[in-house]
């Protein structure tokens, strides 16, 4: 009862939020950000549907994977509107996306090795600084407050301290432990993060990096990048719970 009326409520926010215009049929970028749209939407509801179908200690990390996709959701409803009425890239509205979901996606990674074996705490806090110093220096690259270079290079430094975190650290340690299950999710969502995120600095450097700023290829790189590592990793931990069960 109470998921469906979350449910209800969500499928209900285009009617208060949605903010589109004319979407121009060779507006690519702008079609692009109406199939994530709605893929966010799609995803969000799958996600918390099928928290009914897991067992109890893999329903949080479904959860999380929900709300992930929720907030994008709600945040792309936003940047389709401000893309089509203005062309402009929606800077602000991406970044606060991003600093909302990249430290929850974090978080699944601690969740899902907490659900089945101990984990250091620190894992959690190395990994959600590392995110924010990538997402503000990345910002402050984009907006104009630094120099975009510099501002690349920590922003990358970061990513790659989060990437040894998860391959050597605390992670490595913890998910040696776990069931096959957990370890193949565990290396899947390591693996996103590696060649899924790299999609955003490839972005980047398209759009700030070479000469002039394309816009369009800088939001459709990052729109495709959306699709992949919100999506696609609520996916992987859907499946490792399925396959947890199956085998428990
Ligand atoms: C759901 C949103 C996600 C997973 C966003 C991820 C964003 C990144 C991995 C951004 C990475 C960047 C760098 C590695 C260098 C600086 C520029 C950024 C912020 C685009």
């Amino acid at each position: 009862m109470k998921s469906i009326l979350i449910l209800c409520s969500l499928v209900a926010t285009p009617i208060f939020a949605a903010s589109g215009g004319d979407l121009d049929a060779n507006d690519y970028v702008g079609i692009s950000f109406w199939l994530v749209t709605a893929a966010m939407l799609a995803a969000t509801v799958f996600f918390f549907m099928e928290r009914s179908s897991v067992e109890g200690k893999w329903k949080t990390s479904l959860t999380i994977a929900g709300l992930i996709c929720g907030i994008a959701f709600w945040h792309y409803l936003y940047m389709r509107g401000v893309w089509i009425e203005t062309g402009e890239t929606p800077t602000v509205f991406r970044y606060i996306d991003w600093l909302l979901t990249v430290p929850l996606q974090m978080v699944e990674f601690y969740l899902i090795l907490a659900a089945v074996t101990v984990v250091a705490a620190s894992l959690f806090w190395k990994l959600f600084v590392g995110a924010l110093v990538m997402l503000i220096f990345g910002y402050m690259g984009e907006a104009g407050l630094m120099s975009p270079l510099p501002a690349f290079i920590i922003g990358c430094l970061a990513w790659l301290y989060m990437i040894y975190v998860l391959w050597f650290g605390e992670g490595k340690t913890a998910v040696n432990k776990t069931s096959a299950s957990v370890q193949t999710a565990y290396n899947t969502m390591m693996w996103i993060i590696i060649v899924g995120w790299a999609i955003y600095p490839a972005g980047y450097v398209f759009g700030y990096l070479l000469g002039t700023v394309d816009s369009s290829s800088l939001n459709l790189i990052y729109n495709l990048a959306d699709f992949v590592n919100k999506i696609l990793f609520g996916v992987v931990i859907w499946k490792a719970a399925i396959d947890d069960k199956q085998t428990a």
